[in-house]
């Protein structure tokens, strides 16, 4: 072996040595809360986005997807957001409302008449609304994916008034809106982390939950409750955010890369989602899950004055949701 002393070499790799530091020194790792499993429609989308920015910027913005709730359930998540813990989520309006008002009012019970009335809103100048309201959060909100309908689903009967709801523990989000929705009709909302909803459904903690489709199946919890009951409460979106101080410092053609990527992941999320809806419906049918339409939604709808009066209180979010009323079709 030839130990004899180089220092042309030795020059050029302390120079790439220093290259490399350099070049690592401006890359920024971007931590990514996702509460789903990763083959869900909104992780897909989100796994999209990162890779899409790491192309875009060259590796100068590198993002990691942390799937299933990893790094806490969503509340915990969205406080993250104020000290930079986590740089880029998909959170439910619902879960934002607690924390930016305005958020409760694209989460209120049915509110719009269709997904596309919702897409309409949230793509146009309501949208720019709504992320302005999550500045004091700490959170811009790129892009808006879709979390379809909220039904309930219950272990012993089926729910076809709300008077069926009497007196039931259901599982809700912690966030006050999901708990005033379900008080509403009746029942005793039970605000528990995601990740607890499988194991209190079977240990009779609970009587039932409340979800879309995609997320009863998913998480497997209609192996546990095998009525579900489609009143559709809640339409809820869920907003794609990235951190507002990683944000304040993009220069603008990263924040064109960054926007730009986040609607096309919102694209992918939705046209995922649209499949996922039949393929979890398949799931469901051929576990024996006993599926009840509601044709009657009106006394649902009629039980949701208290959700209204409670929430939309200021002259500001009055006028949202008129805006948001007269919006579309
Ligand atoms: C899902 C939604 C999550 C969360 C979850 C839950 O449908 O995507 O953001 O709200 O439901 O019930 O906790």
């Amino acid at each position: 072996m030839n130990l004899s002393w180089r220092p042309g070499r030795m020059i050029a790799l302390a120079a790439s040595l220093a290259l490399t530091v350099a070049a690592s020194a401006e890359a920024r790792e971007l931590r990514g809360w996702n509460l789903h499993i990763p083959d869900y429609p909104g992780s897909v989308a989100m796994e999209e986005f990162a890779t899409t920015i790491g192309e875009k910027t060259d590796g100068r913005y590198t993002g990691t997807v942390y799937h299933n709730g990893q790094l806490g359930d969503q509340r915990f998540a969205v406080e993250q957001f104020a000290f930079d813990g986590i740089d880029f989520a998909v959170f439910s309006g619902g879960s934002l409302g607690d924390f930016a008002p305005a958020l409760n009012i694209v989460s209120m019970p049915y509110v719009f008449r269709s997904e596309e009335h919702m897409f309409e809103v949230l793509d146009g100048k309501i949208g720019e609304r709504l992320s302005d309201a999550l500045a004091d959060s700490n959170m811009v909100a790129l892009a808006w994916y879709t979390g379809g309908a909220r039904s309930f689903y219950t272990v012993d009967k089926p729910v076809v008034t709300p008077a069926d709801l009497k007196g039931l523990k259901i599982r809700v989000p912690d966030a006050d809106i999901f708990v005033a929705t379900v008080e509403a009709l009746g029942a005793n909302a039970t605000p528990l982390a995601f990740g607890e909803v499988y194991t209190s459904l079977q240990t009779g903690v609970i009587d039932g939950a409340e979800n879309n489709a995609p997320s009863f199946e998913s998480t497997r919890h209609y192996e546990v409750a095998k009525l579900y009951s489609l009143d559709q409460h809640m339409m809820v979106p869920e907003a794609l955010v990235v951190s507002k101080s990683l944000w304040d410092s993009l220069s603008p053609e990263d924040k064109e890369v960054f926007r730009a990527t986040a609607r096309a992941s919102a694209e992918t999320q939705r046209k995922l989602w649209a499949e996922r809806v039949e393929k979890s419906k398949a799931v469901l049918a051929e576990a024996g899950v006993e599926t009840n339409e509601i044709a009657d939604k009106q006394p649902f709808i009629d039980a949701m004055q208290p959700v209204y009066d409670k929430f939309v209180t200021t002259d500001e979010l009055r006028q949202l949701l008129a805006d948001i009323q007269a919006s579309g079709k």
